[in-house]
C-alpha cells in the first residue's frame, strides 16, 4: 500500500478525515463527492497513491478495470444505468486533487461536449 501523507484522497482512504463513503472495496473506495455536480456524484479511488490516472494505469493496469467495476456497482446500487465516468488528468484540464479518482455522475441530462 502507497500512501502520501499530505493527499486529501489518502486521509479519506486512512479514514484519517470523514467521507461519505458509499463502498468499500479491496483496493479501492467510493465516496460522494464534497461539491456535487448531479444527484448522483461519487468519487471512486484507488487505495494506492498515484497522482492521476494515467500514473495508476502505468502502476497497476488492471486499476481501471477495477474502478470501472466499482463505479457499476455504485450507480446500480443508487437506481442509475446510465452514467459518466470522468478522470481530470492534470490541472490545465480541471483536476485540483492529485489521487486518482473516477467522477461518477448521474440523474441529470447531460451534454456533449463537457464544458
Ligand atoms: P478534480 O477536479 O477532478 O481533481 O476533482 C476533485 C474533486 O474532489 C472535486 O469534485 C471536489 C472533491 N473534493 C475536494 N475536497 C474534498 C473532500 O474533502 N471530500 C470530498 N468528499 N470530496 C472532495
Amino acid at each position: 500500500m502507497t500512501a502520501d501523507p499530505d493527499c486529501l484522497f489518502c486521509k479519506i482512504v486512512a479514514g484519517d478525515i470523514p467521507g461519505d463513503i458509499v463502498h468499500t472495496g479491496e483496493r479501492t473506495l467510493a465516496f460522494r463527492d464534497i461539491n456535487p455536480q448531479a444527484p448522483l456524484h461519487v468519487l471512486v479511488v484507488p487505495r494506492d497513491h498515484e497522482p492521476n490516472a494515467a500514473a495508476s494505469a502505468h502502476a497497476d493496469p488492471e486499476m481501471f478495470a477495477e474502478i470501472a467495476t466499482t463505479a457499476r456497482a455504485v450507480a446500480t446500487a443508487e437506481g442509475y444505468d446510465d452514467y459518466r465516468l470522468v478522470f481530470n488528468t492534470g490541472a490545465g484540464v480541471g483536476q485540483t486533487v492529485f489521487h486518482t479518482h473516477c467522477h461518477v455522475l448521474a440523474g441529470r441530462p447531460m451534454t456533449w461536449p463537457p464544458g
